[in-house]
């Protein structure tokens, strides 16, 4: 059967294709080759270019997908041409960027985890990446800072801090992955990323596990522009691409 090049499958990264921050494993990388020839197929991660690389099997990623959106799409690769690259810094000037990142430290200073280790802030091209129990943390830590965080809400209770503090500055908060907050200018969401395909395709499918409000996944799971999917693991989202897109051809 010809490929259906006006149907797009459009996936998250951590929780929908790999576990989080883990790489890929080799059924799902057969999958979405199979996928491939039969729709058009698009990555959108949270997480910047060298991490989802790192996940999806290395440095040519941009070549293995037809789109490819780091940070939300605020950096966009189309068939392995960069078409997009957004500036935080340059969006939202230093003023603001400092007090946040000020009210974060401050904010972590008073939290007692099961541990604490070192970048709690990472500043990446189009986000700050805000991050308790610091991003060099071991994998068992940031299994037990997980574990923590979902008994002790540590991250929800911080977003509502930050929502309160920060209700006019145009900036919007979310809950990513595992150990971590997300924080970006309004309508930075992965929402974003469509602008670059809302004109190529009649028919756009999106596959996410934080799809809840808060969730990373929300807006672009809810938006009318897309058909969105919420899925629980890699293999479940195997089992709905088939149900959904593949049986449907
Ligand atoms: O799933 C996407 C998230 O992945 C990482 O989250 P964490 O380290 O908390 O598991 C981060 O890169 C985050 O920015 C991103 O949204």
């Amino acid at each position: 059967m010809q490929r259906d090049t006006q149907t797009i499958a459009i996936f998250d990264v951590d929780g929908t294709l790999t576990a989080p921050r883990k790489m890929v494993e080799a059924d799902m990388e057969e999958f979405l080759k199979k996928l491939r020839s039969k729709v058009k197929v698009a990555l959108v991660g949270g997480s910047d270019l060298v991490k989802i690389a790192e996940q999806m099997g290395g440095d040519d990623v941009i070549h293995k997908f037809d789109y490819v959106f780091a940070e939300n799409g605020l950096v966009a690769f189309k068939d392995g041409k960069q078409i997009g690259q957004q500036n935080l810094l340059k969006h939202m000037g230093e003023e603001i960027l400092q007090k946040v990142i000020n009210f974060c430290l401050q904010y972590m200073s008073q939290l007692n985890l099961p541990a604490k280790r070192g970048t709690f802030v990472e500043f990446r091209s189009s986000m700050l990446n805000i991050c308790p129990v610091g991003r060099s943390c071991s994998q068992a830590e940031r299994d037990e800072f997980s574990a923590y965080d979902k008994e002790h809400k540590i991250r929800e209770k911080f977003k509502a801090a930050l929502e309160k503090e920060f209700a006019n500055a145009g900036l919007q908060f979310a809950i990513g992955g595992q150990i971590s907050l997300d924080i970006f200018p309004v309508g930075w969401n992965k929402t974003f990323c469509l602008q670059f395909l809302e004109n190529e395709f009649d028919t756009m499918h999106f596959f996410g596990d934080k799809t809840a409000e808060g969730g990373n996944d929300h807006e672009i799971f809810a938006d009318e522009r897309t058909i969105g999917h919420t899925v629980t693991s890699p293999a479940d989202t195997i089992k709905q691409v088939t149900e959904t897109i593949l049986n449907a051809l």
